[in-house]
């Protein structure tokens, strides 16, 4: 049955017209709370909002994705629910909480990024939805701000502990435009992918959430670590420091360990685009991944299937899991114009060997 159109929902036509598309991580996972680097670039998927302004103080809103219910609360009344409706009223709240002035609205979500893949449902909403109100009420709301507050609702109204990777990448990435990122300072760089450079996204079809407890427990362990260790953050310590971190207790000195050598691959991942060396980059891939699965146990065994699939496959110089893992979704590294048949290839098998259904990403309209 087809979705209700704005229209349709609210009896008059839309006022603005938002967007931010999903991201996928080439590198640089588990560092943006540990002050580190990371690399993210956009996905063709995006996540779109539709709003008009009211005339009193309610928002009503409805998503295409879960059907035609229209949620009603009053500004400066929000309240969690543990429903996707929490991302509207954490916006509000968080604007709010901003000193932004606000009225009421109504507005409709429509998300082409799949929910818990790996791949930032939650920022491209969030920062959709900033958008939309920056548009409607002409905030004075610049692009880093916007991703600082988009971080501030789903920190502390959602209650999902995430660091500030994926609102940047939502706000600042584009096709093909990669952003290299220090977390801490939040200075950054957008590095163009150059031809030679094909990804390919795979879906793994099993969800996560990242307000529950795996994410939680592994972002305390770090700053166990990093307290051991006498530093601020774990991004203050070097690879020659690895001999004292390998010291410290199970498992943090593995963890700790992922996170020095993660953001050291980062740095080697943003020469090798540039020197377009695809193979090294490759390489990193399979690090960050065995990394992952080994050291920081973020992964799952259809996961490693995945990455394991593109080792064995000729046409993959690189895989790994990108997101927070428990789930989501493969970003794999493809020889020039033979993306399309390794992806298809690649989840063909999956299915077989797993009874999953994973879903091409990218390249966008592959494998369906
Ligand atoms: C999730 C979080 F939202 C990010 O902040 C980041 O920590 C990522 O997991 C792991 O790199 O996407």
């Amino acid at each position: 049955m087809p979705t209700p159109s704005f229209e349709r929902l609210f009896g008059r036509p839309a006022a603005v017209t938002a967007s931010a598309p999903g991201r996928v991580n080439l590198i640089g996972e588990h560092t943006d709370y540990n002050g580190g680097y990371v690399l993210p670039t956009a996905i063709p998927q995006r996540t779109q909002v539709e709003l008009a302004r009211r005339d009193d103080d309610r928002v009503r809103a409805a998503s295409a994705n879960v059907g035609s219910a229209v949620f009603e609360y009053r500004l400066g009344a929000e309240q969690r629910r543990s429903r996707w409706t929490d991302y509207v009223q954490g916006v509000t709240w968080a604007l709010g909480h901003e000193g932004f002035r606000l009225g009421g609205v109504d507005l409709r979500v429509e998300s082409r990024v799949p929910l818990g893949s790996g791949l930032s449902s939650s920022a491209a909403l969030l920062v959709a939805l900033l958008r939309a109100f920056r548009d409607a009420f002409a905030l004075d709301l610049a692009d880093v701000p916007l991703a600082r507050l988009a971080k501030r609702a789903e920190n502390d109204f959602v209650g999902a502990p995430v660091g500030i990777m994926d609102q940047m990448a939502c706000t600042l990435a584009g096709d093909r435009q990669a952003l290299f990122l220090d977390t801490r300072s939040l200075d950054y760089t957008i590095v163009a992918l150059p031809p030679g450079i094909d990804l390919v996204i795979v879906n793994s079809g099993i969800a996560h959430n990242h307000a529950k407890g795996d994410y939680r427990t592994r972002r305390a362990e770090c700053e166990r670590a990093a307290e051991a260790l006498g530093v601020a953050q774990l991004r203050d310590l070097e690879p020659s420091d690895l001999p004292r971190v390998m010291a410290l207790p199970e498992p943090l000195g593995r963890r700790a360990r992922h996170v020095v050598t993660e953001d050291e691959r980062v740095l080697a991942a943003v020469r090798a685009i540039k020197a377009g060396d695809v193979e090294n980059l490759g390489q990193l891939f399979y690090a960050s991944h065995d990394s992952m699965r080994d050291d920081y146990e973020v992964s799952i065994p259809e996961i490693d299937l995945l990455v394991d699939l593109g080792r064995a496959d000729p046409d993959i110089h690189g895989a790994r899991l990108t997101g927070g893992g428990f789930g989501g979704s493969v970003v794999l590294l493809a020889r020039p114009g033979a993306a399309a048949a390794a992806a298809a290839r690649l989840s063909a098998e999956y299915g077989r060997r797993t009874g999953q259904r994973a879903t091409v990403l990218v390249p966008d309209g592959a494998g369906r």
